[in-house]
């Protein structure tokens, strides 16, 4: 299993979508656990890419290839998340989306995925969304949770605008934020007044079950 996972990360670092896809299809035939696939092996890999993109080692058309790498392998592997979970009824509905100016969107859609396989009615915004959207479809759809994803520290100021938003419209409280992506901490979501920070998409899952139980 570890040099299969190994094998995903490599195809992920090496930027070639058609083996990350393939391996992808691979691991759901062996009937591997998505999630191990994802987080162990895809994960893993665009991880990597990062830290050489930050060294210096990989430039920016190395970047996205291992980006698209990741999303090839996530198309196939995130219907079998979504399948994994039974779901009775919805335990709350979350709106989701990248804050705007940010075009990361791998892991806000495996947060998005996550918490629907866990029983979450999910509205899922994309990237880049402007601030008053995340509040405008919470009001219209009667959403309890608001969950915003940043992954430049230029863009997360966002996240602050979206509960000063909140504020605005006397819906702090009734509608919790949480917010995540690597540049965010525990920390970052108290400064802001979000309702709470979760580090990956299994701890998303444990932090909206807390906030839509709290809230009631
Ligand atoms: C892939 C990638 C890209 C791809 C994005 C493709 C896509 N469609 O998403 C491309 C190549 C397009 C890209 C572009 C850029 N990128 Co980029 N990118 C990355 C990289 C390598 C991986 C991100 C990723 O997908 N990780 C995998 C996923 C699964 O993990 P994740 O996103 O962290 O999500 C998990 C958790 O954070 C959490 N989570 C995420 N969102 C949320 C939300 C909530 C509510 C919760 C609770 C949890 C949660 O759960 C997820 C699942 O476990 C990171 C490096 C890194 N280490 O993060 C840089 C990185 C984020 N990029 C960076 C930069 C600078 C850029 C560019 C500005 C580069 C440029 N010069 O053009 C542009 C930005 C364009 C823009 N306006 O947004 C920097 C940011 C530096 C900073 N401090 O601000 C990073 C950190 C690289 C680096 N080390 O310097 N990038």
């Amino acid at each position: 299993m570890q040099a299969f996972l190994d094998g995903c990360a490599k195809s992920v670092i090496e930027g070639d979508a058609d083996a990350a896809e393939k391996l992808a299809r691979e691991a759901l035939d062996r009937t591997y656990e998505a999630l191990d696939v994802i987080q162990k092996g895809c994960e893993k890999g665009i991880k990597s890419v990062g830290r050489l993109w930050e060294e210096g080692t990989l430039f920016l058309p190395e970047l996205v290839m291992g980006a698209e790498a990741m999303k090839r392998a996530m198309a196939v592997l995130h219907p079998a998340l979504a399948k994994g979970g039974a779901r009775p009824k919805s335990l709350g509905h979350v709106v989701i989306g990248t804050i705007e100016g940010d075009i990361h969107d791998i892991g806000k859609t495996l947060v998005a995925t996550m918490l629907s396989a866990n029983g979450f009615e999910i509205t899922d915004l994309g990237a880049d969304v402007p601030v008053g959207k995340f509040v405008d479809e919470a009001e219209a759809r009667g959403a309890g949770c608001i969950a915003v994803s940043a992954l430049l520290t230029t863009t997360m100021s966002g996240q602050k605008r979206v509960v000063e938003e909140l504020k605005k419209r006397s819906l702090k409280g009734k509608v919790r934020v949480m917010v995540g992506g690597a540049p965010c901490s525990d920390e970052w979501a108290r400064e802001i007044g979000a309702d709470g920070y979760a580090g990956d998409a299994v701890a998303a899952v444990s932090l909206a079950q807390s906030l839509l139980a709290a809230r009631g």
